[in-house]
């Protein structure tokens, strides 16, 4: 009951362009939902490389800082967010590690990916940056506020 009490933490996952090419979209979905995390805000969309030069704007100084945005809005990406107790920092676990070559069987990198350059999946590193990314991606009436019965067998 204590897990309701208090705002309920969310993140922001993007399923990337590769993801949908390759039919991997319920495959994701499913992972975060079997683990218990609530799905609250959920659209397609093909981002600008301007918007995904927002999206990546910590990482312009990187060498591959082009060619992601190039990738990133070079066709529909899934963008959600999900929210529930740890969701930032476990949601990074069930991705697995950045490069598909290092991340453990049985996430989802590990599992479905094989280089860096086509890992499939964002997720949000850290609180400020979820709340970032939530606010860059979705206006506040695209995050869906409900009532979960599941819930109450999960907290
Ligand atoms: P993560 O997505 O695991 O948080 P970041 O934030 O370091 O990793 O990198 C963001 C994205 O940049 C990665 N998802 C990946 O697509 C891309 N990336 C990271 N390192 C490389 C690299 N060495 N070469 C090409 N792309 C990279």
């Amino acid at each position: 009951q204590e897990a309701h009490a208090a705002e309920m933490e969310r993140t922001f996952i993007a399923i990337k362009p590769d993801g949908g090419q390759r039919g991997l979209v319920a495959e994701i979905i499913c992972r975060f939902e079997r683990k218990g995390f609530k799905l609250v805000a959920i659209k397609m969309l093909v981002p600008s490389k301007e918007f995904a030069q927002k999206h990546y704007d910590d990482l312009k100084e990187k060498p591959f800082f082009d060619g992601l945005c190039e990738f990133l809005s070079s066709g529909p990406v899934i963008a959600m967010v999900w929210e529930g107790e740890g969701v930032i920092k476990y949601g990074r676990k069930l991705i697995g590690a950045t490069d598909p070559q290092k991340s453990e069987p049985g996430t989802i990198r590990g599992d479905l990916a094989v280089v860096v350059g086509r890992n499939i999946i964002h997720g949000s590193d850290g609180l400020e940056t979820a709340k970032n990314e939530i606010n860059l991606w979705f206006q506040p009436q695209e995050l869906v506020s409900y009532t979960s019965n599941a819930e109450n067998w999960i907290y």
